[in-house]
């Protein structure tokens, strides 16, 4: 087996360029039956209305999404997209002074920042920066850092700050790239970290237009290393998809996974609907 200096052995930093976009906070929560249902009818509607209220206009924006949640994991979960954690932390506070959160029992919640991964243009620059004697951490590496980002975060902006995706279904899980403590994907050289990943972007991308991802990192925020969104309006290519990549090398040997979510959107407009038993049609 590689002692850890010999898989350690790279003259390259060993820390992947990451951009980030957005505050994400998912809440799952179950409605506590029982009670909501012995509210007058009346009472219901308006709990409903002032809910639908506050959601409608972010729903149209993309920051806020409901979705209906299958199994007893939840009933409902919500997605946020924010500028900022201040305003997750507002959107979280406004959201628990309506009526309905009476109703809502918290079951889980997950705190990340939307991340994209620079496998690539990192292994190009560092290599680059290295062949022309620049020092990592000097003054002059840190400004083609800083270039380089602000030039991807440019590029890569509708990425970075995304609206809900408006596919009818949506799987969550959180997930990490280690198992144990013989599987570590961080004690992997920077370049065999970029080749998996690579290969993990190839096979995900047999899936465009039919599943839409939302990475994001949590690491320093919630449990897990990361978060994953996946978006479509066929649940089974969702099976399909994370199927085939449990035999990418990254994911067979470095992915551990959390609990799964799995859901259907629904339209704020729709929300009465659902708390009186029918499922809504998507905004
Ligand atoms: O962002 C990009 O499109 C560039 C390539 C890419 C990166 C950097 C990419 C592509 N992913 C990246 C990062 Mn992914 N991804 C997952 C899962 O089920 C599993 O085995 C893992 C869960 C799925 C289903 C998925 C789908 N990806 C990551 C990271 C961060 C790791 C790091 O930086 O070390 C994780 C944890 C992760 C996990 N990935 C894609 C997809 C799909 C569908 C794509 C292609 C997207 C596209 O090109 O449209």
């Amino acid at each position: 087996m590689a002692t850890r200096t010999e898989v350690r052995a790279t003259e390259l930093p060993a820390v992947p360029l990451t951009l980030e976009g957005a505050s994400c906070l998912h809440q799952m929560a179950r409605v506590r039956w029982p009670e909501w249902k012995k509210l007058p009818a009346a009472e219901r509607a308006a709990i409903a209305k002032e809910f639908s209220a506050w959601l409608a206009p972010l729903e149209a924006e993309g920051k806020t999404a409901l979705f209906a949640m299958i199994g007893h994991k939840a009933d409902l979960m919500l997605i946020h997209y924010r500028e900022s954690f201040e305003g997750l932390k507002s959107a979280e506070l406004a959201m628990a002074n309506l009526r309905l959160c009476d109703f809502l029992e918290p079951s889980t919640s997950y705190v990340s920042v939307v991340e994209l991964g620079l496998y690539d243009s990192t292994l190009k620059l560092y290599r680059e920066l290295t062949e022309k004697g620049i020092e990592p951490n000097s003054a002059e590496w840190k400004a083609a850092v800083d270039e380089t980002l602000a030039r991807q975060a440019e590029a890569m902006k509708a990425r970075l700050w995304p609206k809900v995706p408006p596919q009818r279904y949506v799987s969550f899980y959180p997930m990490n790239r280690l198992r144990g403590e013989d599987k570590n994907f961080y004690t992997l050289p920077i370049e065999e970290r970029q080749r998996q990943m690579e290969a993990h972007g190839l096979v995900g991308r047999r899936y465009a237009g039919k599943v839409q991802q939302i990475i994001t990192g949590s690491i320093g925020f919630d449990d897990w290393e990361w978060g994953v969104d996946l978006f479509s309006d066929d649940p089974l290519q969702f099976k399909k998809l994370i199927y085939e990549m449990r035999f990418d090398e990254v994911s067979a040997i470095y992915a551990l996974f959390g609990q799964f979510f799995v859901g259907v959107r629904c339209a704020a407009a729709g929300l009465d609907e659902l708390l009186a038993g029918k499922l809504p049609a998507k905004p």
